[in-house]
């Protein structure tokens, strides 16, 4: 055998190449390896949006031989040039002079928000439903776009685990006939702010403190909850931030909102006022806040190696994508509700989301920097059919998406970078810059010119051009203000509160618990318990318990609420493509084994991975692969765990006191406290009672043939947990 490994059949995704590594270094040149069959990459689209007929191998590296980045081929990469084996080393050594320099400037900066992230490529389809509102022709019924499509958690840096509690991004950028469209929203429909000018503010104060430089990617810290408890217009965000919502199971698993108020315009030129919402196949679902913590210990990578993962798997997530219309009035409010406010939420038995389109990720990235570090967002890659309303929040994002760009691509050119390139065809007059990768023909790049014919033309709008809504602006005077109507700050928090269901109300009050526990400064603490007293009394009474401290009265009123249902995420079912199930077994009793290669296929064909965990790696009986030993798996893996058996202490057990080993015990443990499905059977009931946990306890199936209680614990896992494992008082 000339391969490290045989493959798994079925596969686990997760391989490093497209083909297995060979024991010996290769000698013989070949050609480089195929990407993935699971890796796209972006179009090969020239700097101008035209279409090249290239194949990707074109821009990746291409011929057996090692070369400069000039192409003269080398023959030693791995000496510097040197006067004599023991040097020195010589300045004329060009090789080790481009090879260094290059190297040294590999990073760019990363992005000041939003620098963690993970990109996958996919397609939208139209459904044409949108066409009584908006005359874009992606929208239109069956009209297929690619998109990229980057995920992101905003606090933490570029190597920040995934699984913190934050908001999410959710990036699209669609490759529209007419140019490009990027929607770039979050996983939470309301932000921290009304007014742009307050984002370094917030930004500021949820960073890492500036003088030690922690904590890293978390607002459990002082400057967080002191800025957000004096500008009380933070708390319908802040309400979402401590739910369940902030800590995804999955990027699979989360809606995403376009945040603010958009214009739309139709065929006939008629305008409505829409909110943009990303409604996921899978559901919403969250980790449970133990299972985050551990996550960003255990695998920081969890989110991108999921998402990763279920699209090698064949996994595609799906999202609907879909408007709430509002009429376009003069006041620009509906029922109540000031749709310029992003603090504001439309709530959807008001305003029903109606579906427009859907997209399906279906590729990841071959190149993490090429793509996914490269790609470049803006609120103002718009297409005709959509236009932007008033909302101070989105102008200032107007100004800032370009001028980022700048500083971290390095030059104006950032859209010529191939995950930029337009679909469409670029013919812009800008000119020059850093790394042109357009060769400009012609002699008058200014309008008008002759010289030039008068090249390039201003089209109208029946010629597919962009051209502003012609929206009215009252009069008004010049002023630094806000309109009153953007004063309430915690009727809509309220709301959020009061429309989720008791379990997801105790996850509100740990989390505030939990950040407020970790704040240093006691009037931090006291002034947020104020504001929480002004968005429900049991919220700040049972947080004030936790804490230790009194609970203040409100100030304001406390209105009647209408809960909205849609933000709760419990109490239905939901495909479970992509889980992960953990099969314990005990390596040294076949008898333990049998049935289990024909459960991992089970499993595969149920759209989930299995991993087969045991006291030691490699192969076991019947050609079992091991995929995580005792030592390597941790519960927070896993969506479900299996148990085949219940495995005595192995050798590497510290303590070996009890019968079963004591990673698989903790294992079983975990998984119980996080609410997650257990199946044993056979004689694994055993390691259940060396856990202390019953087994008729709720989301726990205990039977005498795996595949019964595989059936039993899928059925589980399409409500995600079993909450009603653990009494929570009704609220
Ligand atoms: Fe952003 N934001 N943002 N933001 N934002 C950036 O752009 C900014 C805001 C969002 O995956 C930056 O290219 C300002 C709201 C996402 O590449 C930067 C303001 C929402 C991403 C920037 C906001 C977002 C960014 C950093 C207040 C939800 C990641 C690098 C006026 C609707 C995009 C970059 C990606 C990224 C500025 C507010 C979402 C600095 C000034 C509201 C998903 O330009």
């Amino acid at each position: 055998m000339d391969k490290v490994t045989d493959l798994v059949t079925p596969p686990i995704p997760g391989a490093p190449g497209s083909a297995p590594p060979a024991v010996a270094e290769p000698t013989e040149p070949q050609e480089p390896l195929p990407r993935k069959a699971d890796q796209a990459s972006p179009d090969t689209r020239t700097a101008t949006g035209a279409e090249t007929g290239a194949g990707h191998e074109a821009r990746e590296q291409q011929g057996a031989y090692l070369t400069t980045s000039s192409g003269t081929r080398l023959h030693d990469t791995d000496h510097s040039l040197k006067a004599g084996a023991r040097g020195p080393t010589l300045l004329q050594d060009h090789h080790l002079r481009e090879k260094i320099t290059h190297f040294d400037h590999e990073r760019i900066p990363e992005r000041v928000v939003h620098a963690r992230g993970a990109g996958v490529h996919g397609v939208f389809v139209g459904y044409g439903t949108a066409g009584p509102v908006c005359k874009s022709a992606f929208l239109r019924e069956g009209e297929t776009t690619p998109v990229f499509v980057r995920f992101s958690t905003v606090v933490g840096s570029r190597g920040s685990a995934d699984t913190v509690r934050d908001t999410r991004g959710f990036a699209a950028k669609f490759y529209t006939t007419e140019g490009n469209f990027d929607l770039v929203g979050n996983n939470i429909p309301v932000f921290f702010i009304q007014d742009g000018i307050k984002f370094p503010d917030i930004i500021h104060a949820a960073k890492p403190h500036p003088d030690r430089e922690i904590p890293q990617a978390q607002s459990a810290h002082d400057t967080f909850w002191d800025f957000v408890s004096l500008h009380t217009e933070a708390t319908h965000h802040v309400l979402w931030s401590m739910s369940d919502r902030a800590v995804p199971r999955s990027y699979r698993m989360m809606e995403g909102f376009g945040v603010h108020t958009f214009r739309l315009v139709n065929v006939e030129g008629e305008t409505s006022l829409v909110k943009f919402h990303w409604k996921p196949r899978l559901g919403v679902h969250s980790l449970a806040w133990e299972e985050a913590q551990l996550l960003s210990g255990v695998d920081p990578d969890f989110h991108r190696r999921d998402l990763f993962d279920a699209i090698e798997a064949g996994a595609f997530p799906q999202w609907e994508l879909g408007i709430q219309v509002f009429p376009d009035t003069p006041e620009q409010i509906f029922e109540g509700v000031d749709l310029l406010d992003p603090t504001k939420i439309v709530p959807e038995e008001l305003a029903p989301v109606q579906p427009v389109g859907v997209l399906t990720l279906n590729r990841n990235t071959t190149n993490y920097f090429a793509e996914t570090e490269q790609v470049a967002f803006h609120v103002g890659h718009l297409v005709p059919g959509i236009d932007v309303t008033d909302d101070p929040l989105l102008h200032a994002r107007l100004f800032s998406y370009i001028d980022t760009q700048l500083s971290r691509l390095g030059g104006p050119n950032f859209n010529q970078i191939p995950v930029n390139r337009p679909h469409a065809p670029v013919n812009d007059l800008l000119r020059d810059g850093a790394h042109q990768h357009a060769v400009h023909a012609g002699v008058a790049p200014y309008k008008p010119n002759t010289l030039d014919g008068g090249c390039p033309f201003q089209a109208g709008a029946d010629m597919g051009a962009y051209v502003e809504v012609a929206a009215p602006v009252a009069a008004a005077v010049k002023e630094r203000k806000s309109p009153a109507s953007f004063e309430d700050h915690f009727s809509q928090p309220r709301l959020f509160y009061r429309s989720l269901s008791p379990v997801e109300r105790q996850h509100v009050i740990a989390a505030f618990t939990f950040e407020l526990g970790k704040c240093y400064e006691k009037v931090i603490k006291e002034r947020q318990l104020q504001v929480l007293a002004n968005v429900d009394t049991e919220l700040c009474a049972a947080v004030a318990a936790g804490l230790g401290l009194p609970a203040p009265g409100s100030t304001v009123p406390l209105p009647e609420v209408t809960p909205s249902a849609a933000l709760s995420q419990l109490g239905k079912r939901w495909p479970t493509d992509g889980r992960v199930i953990g099969i314990v077994v005990d390596a040294d009793d076949d008898a333990s084994l049998a049935g289990v290669d024909t459960l991992r296929q089970a499993i595969t064909d149920a759209g989930m991975t299995p991993l087969v965990i045991a006291a030691r790696g490699g192969e076991l009986a019947d050609g079992l692969i091991v995929q995580r030993t005792f030592l390597t798996a941790r519960s927070v893996e896993f969506d479900a765990l299996l148990l085949a058996a219940a495995p005595p202490p192995a050798p590497d057990a510290i303590p070996r006191l009890a019968a079963v080993d004591p990673r698989v015990v903790v294992m079983i443990q975990e998984t119980h406290r996080h609410a997650k499905a257990i199946g044993a059977w056979s004689g694994a009931a055993t390691a259940l009672t060396e856990a202390g946990i019953g087994t008729d306890d709720i989301g726990v199936v205990v039977g005498e043939d795996s595949a019964e209680v595989f059936t039993e614990v899928l059925d589980l896992l399409a409500g995600h947990r079993s909450w009603e494992r653990f009494a929570v008082p009704a609220g």
